[in-house]
């Protein structure tokens, strides 16, 4: 795992936020179900890029379009794909950033990111608003885990032995921090998805 806290500043985070408002715009945020049982997760989502992270009654899945709009993603903006070329150490784009909006009460269990082709690739990372306590493990469930502060400006890299790690968010500080003015959390996912040759 590599934390790198602040990477981006104020104003590397406004433009991305600038980003991501014309991106939802198009592809609104929305609630993803889980696989069987139906249940709907606390968190909001959405996608860009070729490929999007969904999850509903049949499955999680990658696919190209909106689960309800059934348009295609928009693509990645440049101030997001500047920070995947900065640290990704990888010589092929991200195909899938996934966007997971937490408002309230809203948190995430534990999970691995095994829904890719490619391990070799890392899982990059951006917090952006209210701080969360992230909780990071092993690569089984029930081994030890610690829990780390993601404050807005923070990037987080799983690559390696940690890109299976099973991680997730238990908790969001409200009012932690002013970047969005009805509070709230979001985090970035950007993700290579097949494998490239
Ligand atoms: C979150 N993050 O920070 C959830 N996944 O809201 C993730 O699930 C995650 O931070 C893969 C790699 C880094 C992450
Ligand atoms: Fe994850």
């Amino acid at each position: 795992m590599r934390y790198l806290p602040e990477f981006l500043d104020r104003s590397a985070q406004e433009q991305i936020l600038r980003d991501l408002r014309e991106a939802v715009a198009r592809a609104p945020l929305f609630t993803p179900v889980m696989p069987g049982t139906a249940k709907p997760f606390s968190v909001r989502m959405s996608n860009m890029g070729v490929l999007g992270w969904v999850s509903d009654k049949a499955g999680y899945r990658y696919q190209a379009s909106h689960p309800e709009l059934l348009t295609p993603w928009p693509g990645i903006p440049e101030s997001i794909l500047a920070v995947w070329n900065r640290v990704s150490n990888y010589p092929h784009a991200p195909e899938a950033c996934l966007v997971n909006f937490y408002g309230g009460e809203a948190k995430m269990g534990l999970h691995q990111d095994r829904d890719e082709e490619d391990f070799e690739a890392p899982v990059v990372s951006i917090s952006l608003g209210d701080t969360a306590l992230f909780r990071l493990g092993g690569t089984t469930r029930g081994g030890k885990t610690q829990s780390l502060k993601l404050a807005s400006g923070d990037v987080l890299i799983l690559e390696g032995q940690s890109r299976l790690a099973f991680h997730g968010i238990d908790r969001v500080i409200g009012g932690s921090s002013t970047l969005l003015k009805d509070g709230g959390r979001i985090n970035l996912t950007l993700r290579r998805v097949t494998k490239s040759l």
